[in-house]
């Protein structure tokens, strides 16, 4: 899938995901392959056709190398739709943003989805397909706009409105650039320690969203991300043998911290 002229794809954790969701039968596979040009995934008019979620990594431009997600429509019914539910739902982790689509008037299962993607702060667009042949698409595409999401009327299966659909997306996806916060700062040795002071201010049982995100911003580069606190930071780096690029803390502790540290960190 690689084109020699653009280089190989990044690394699967910098690729951008995008997840396609909606209830059975609205388009999903469809409109994957009008995204991507090719038959890529199974479409049918029997409603369940995507069993599992399919992951295909391709160029689309203007986006860039992304990885688009075929998911089992999410209001399936049964012991076996529901267990297709929940891995569209882990699907959705993966997800840098997504695309709701839809072929009739909203009801219970979009407001379901619409609060998935909510709750997982996934920047969406919602794809009215089939206008085609639904003479209402108009009066659909309104009915969305409580949502207060942009709104694309598509036909898959005739590519109507396709690059409209992906220029949205693409005012939609996280700016890379702001992202690399620790990553440029590790050196050979690929290695950070967090020091993370856990006292009456710290989150009961929990690391606090800045923390998180620089242990994934770490371990997503590749590098390995050791976490301790201040009292066990000189062992830490003794048992480290200070093979360390650094040590990020946070401004209530950094003087305690920097009389540990030593100076070629
Ligand atoms: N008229 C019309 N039909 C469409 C369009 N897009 C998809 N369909 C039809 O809708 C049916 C379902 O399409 P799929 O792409 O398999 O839908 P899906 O959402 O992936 O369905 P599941 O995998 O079962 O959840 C098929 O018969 C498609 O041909 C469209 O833009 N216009
Ligand atoms: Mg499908």
């Amino acid at each position: 899938m690689n084109n020699p002229n653009e280089g190989p794809m990044p690394h699967t954790a910098f690729r951008k995901h995008i997840a396609i969701v909606g209830r059975r039968n609205v388009g999903k596979s469809s409109l994957i392959n009008a995204i991507a040009g090719q038959d890529i995934a199974l479409v049918s008019d029997v409603p369940g056709t995507t069993t599992d979620p399919v992951y295909k990594t391709l160029e689309v431009k203007p986006l860039g190398p992304v990885t688009l997600i075929d998911t089992p429509g999410l209001d399936d019914e049964g012991l076996l739709g529901q267990k297709r539910v929940e891995r569209s739902i882990r699907a959705l982790y993966k997800a840098d943003a997504a695309i709701l689509v839809v072929d009739g008037k909203p009801g219970p299962f979009e407001d379901f989805i619409v609060s998935l993607l909510r709750n997982q702060s996934i920047p969406f667009v919602i794809a009215v397909n089939k206008s085609d042949v639904t003479e209402e698409a108009k009066m659909l595409a309104k009915d969305y706009e409580p949502f207060s999401v942009p709104v694309v009327e598509v036909a898959a299966i005739k590519g109507k409105n396709i690059s409209e659909l992906i220029q949205v997306l693409s005012s939609l996806l996280p700016d890379e650039e702001e992202k690399p916060l620790l990553a440029h700062l590790l050196g050979q040795n690929k290695t950070a320690v967090l020091v993370i002071p856990v006292d009456k201010a710290a989150p009961k049982g929990r690391l606090i969203m800045p923390q998180v995100e620089a242990i994934r911003e770490i371990i997503d580069h590749g590098g390995i991300a050791v976490v301790t606190r201040p009292p066990e930071l000189k062992e830490t780096l003794g048992k480290l043998h200070y093979n360390v690029d650094i040590v990020v803390t946070d401004s209530q502790v950094i003087m305690d911290v920097d009389k540990v540290v030593p100076p070629q960190i």
